[in-house]
């Protein structure tokens, strides 16, 4: 696993920073990537390392269903109340990009409901690999692939891996038996991002989400700075 650090961190702030009554809204941070690279396990994964030092709550997006709420809340990795599900019904970067009125409606509910909140962790559905976030639905979006997805991925490039703030490279325990080279992808990330972080990592292992989570502890430093 590596984590190479940004000198600036990502450009956050989408439209308004503050609630109608005045108080900073929480952080959106968007979680983007293939069907089944790890986006909703990352996010339990989150969940479980910073719920109790920071008040947070999760959007998802499924195209028909509610199975990833539906996953979160079985775990529960939150209270039920701080899971919200949003059912796209079609291409899940149409909900993250282009309208994202149920997602806006779906952040600004919870922050209503169970806020003040600092986090929003935004699930998109599984998509391809130009699949990205609008700037106003979140602040800072990560990528998350995985190692048996094939390790010409990040050569390939597209917006998801060449812009996210942080590209996730997961299942990093798979790589020997799907004869993945976790060096070429390094390489490859590397030209694809320059000084863009990324993160190799295995839900699998002990270290975990930690260095995902360290990352969205900077941004929140960042947001409440
Ligand atoms: N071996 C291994 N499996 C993992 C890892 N992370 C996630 N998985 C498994 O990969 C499968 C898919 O994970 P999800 O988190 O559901 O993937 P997703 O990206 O949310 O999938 P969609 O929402 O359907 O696009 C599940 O069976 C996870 O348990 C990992 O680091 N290593
Ligand atoms: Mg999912």
């Amino acid at each position: 696993m590596h984590l190479d650090h940004p000198h600036d961190g990502p450009s956050a702030v989408s439209a308004d920073a503050r609630r109608p009554d005045g108080r900073r809204r929480a952080l959106r941070i968007g979680l983007g990537g293939p069907v089944g690279s790890g986006k909703t396990a990352t996010v339990a994964a989150l969940c479980r390392a910073l719920r109790d030092e920071l008040s947070l709550a999760v959007v998802t997006n499924d195209i028909y269903t509610r199975e990833d709420a539906e996953f979160l809340l079985r775990e529960a990795v939150l209270p039920p109340e701080r899971i919200a599900a949003v059912e796209t019904g079609a291409c899940p970067h149409t909900a993250i990009r282009d309208d994202i009125s149920a997602n806006l409606e779906a952040v600004e509910d919870l922050e209503d409901e169970v806020g003040p909140l600092d986090l929003i962790l935004v699930e998109s559905g599984g998509d391809n690999l130009t699949a990205t976030f609008s700037r106003g639905l979140v602040d800072a979006q990560i990528f998350v692939i995985d190692v048996a997805g094939g390790d010409d991925i990040p050569r390939k490039g597209g917006p998801g891996v060449t812009t996210a703030d942080l590209l996730v490279v997961n299942k990093t325990d798979l790589a020997p038996y799907v004869g993945s080279d976790l060096g070429r992808m390094a390489i490859d990330a590397k030209a694809q991002r320059a000084e863009l972080p990324v993160v190799f990592q295995s839900l699998r292992t002990e270290a975990g989400v930690a260095a995902v989570a360290g990352w969205v502890r900077e941004r929140l430093a960042e947001w409440t700075a």
